[in-house]
């Protein structure tokens, strides 16, 4: 017997590679079922050679799902998700709603999959950011300790969802074919949907992602902080990010300075990350080596190069970081968590509701 497995939010730029990533799980999987936005219901999309028919996402849509995976806004989760454990199902969440809940584990797997031992029902997927830096630091957090993390991301359009996707390709087109000039180039969803004002990101540069909080930092900031403290299990580590959008539509580069505990030396960080899992070692100067967007788009995996020591800090180390944000940073990570939870044994109703029904 395998599971019945729901994508919410199927028809987005996350969900239509969960549907990819099921196709190649090794989960038992009997059916899979494809639900978005009403608009979509009735429409189809392939699953193994297979048209599945969409749904619209209801209350009463998950009797009889194993798994539910998530991704289509906050709000959506907030709306439904509660309604799929209550009938049953085991979620799992891609979007930044319930990240903090102290009943709901924040995992990467090779990281803290221990942490779901514990759960309500619930298990959030961090944000696409946090995921890769999470895969890059882990192996020297667990050798030398880590004090402290700043951060500047390079993040892609993508992240943004599909139709972030299709302005800033229209950006492009209208530069190059008709001639438009940067700062007059049509922009209403960039750099934030939910924000009262949008610049054009071809050509550009923008240092904002997500709306700003109180401390005038972004919350994309803000989750990479938080997020990487319930990860590691460590609320003393100090992280500061700076997160930004470029013209770049899959592939989130960073660049993390970081200062450990103990002194480590660069040959066993690099031999430290070489060999953990879901990290690939990209570091070659003399060859012109290190991670690059493009080439870690379709992979799982974290790449990471240009790791170095800081001219001055004596325990601080450079290095850039690069993942797929829609693959480990997002639809990869929610299957692998799935596929985790299933060799855990954990796949089977919440007997107690922990969330409230809206
Ligand atoms: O809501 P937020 O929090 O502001 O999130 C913004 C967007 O971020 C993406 C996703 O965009 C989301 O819509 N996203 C969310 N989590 C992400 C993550 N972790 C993430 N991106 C990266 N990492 P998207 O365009 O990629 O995906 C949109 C999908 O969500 C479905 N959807 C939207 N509202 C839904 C819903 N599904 C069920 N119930 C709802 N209430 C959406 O379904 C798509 O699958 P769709 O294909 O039917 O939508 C077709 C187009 O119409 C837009 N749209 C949908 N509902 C509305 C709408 N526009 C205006 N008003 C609406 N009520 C969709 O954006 C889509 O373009
Ligand atoms: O919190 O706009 O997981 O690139 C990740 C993608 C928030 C938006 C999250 C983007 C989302 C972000």
């Amino acid at each position: 017997m395998g599971y019945t497995v729901a994508i919410v939010g199927a028809t987005g730029a996350v969900g239509t590679q969960m549907i990819k990533m099921l196709e190649e799980s090794t989960l038992p999987i009997d059916r899979v079922r494809l639900l978005a936005s009403e608009r979509s219901a009735g429409k189809t999309l392939p699953f193994n050679g297979q048209e599945i028919v969409i749904e619209e996402t209801t209350e009463s849509a998950f009797e009889g799902v194993d798994i539910a995976l998530f991704s289509a806004g906050g709000s959506t989760s907030a709306k439904y998700a509660p309604y799929a454990v209550k009938a049953g199902a085991i979620v799992v969440d891609n979007t930044s709603y319930f990240r903090q809940n102290p009943d709901v584990p924040l995992i990467v797997p090779e990281v803290n999959a221990h942490a779901m031992d514990a759960h309500n029902g619930i298990i959030a997927c961090p944000n696409c950011s946090t995921i890769q830096m999470m895969i890059a630091l882990e192996p020297i957090r667990q050798k030398w300790g880590l004090d402290r993390i700043i951060v500047s991301t390079y993040q892609a359009v993508s992240g943004a969802g599909a139709n972030a996707i299709n302005e800033t390709l229209g950006q492009l087109h209208e530069a190059v074919v008709d001639g438009v000039e940067p700062k007059k180039l049509h922009a209403e969803i960039l750099p934030c949907g939910g924000d009262k004002k949008h610049y054009p990101i071809a050509f550009n540069a923008l240092a904002q992602i997500d709306v700003f909080t109180e401390n005038d930092y972004t919350y994309e900031e803000m989750k990479m902080t938080n997020e990487t403290k319930k990860i590691m299990e460590d609320d003393s580590i100090k992280v500061s990010a700076t997160c930004v959008r470029v013209p770049v539509i899959s592939g989130h580069s960073e660049s993390v300075y970081i200062e450990t505990k103990e002194i480590a030396a660069i040959p066993e960080v690099k031999q430290a990350i070489a060999n953990f899992p879901g990290a690939i070692l990209e570091d070659d100067p003399s060859q012109q080596i290190y991670p690059q967007a493009i080439n870690a788009v379709g992979r799982r995996e974290t790449f990471v190069g240009r790791i170095r020591k800081d001219l001055d800090a004596e325990k601080g180390i450079h290095m850039w970081v690069v993942a797929d944000n829609l693959l480990k940073g997002a639809a990869w990570n929610s299957v692998q968590i799935a596929e985790s939870l299933h060799e855990r044994g954990l796949v089977r109703p919440t007997t107690e509701l922990k969330f409230e029904l809206k």
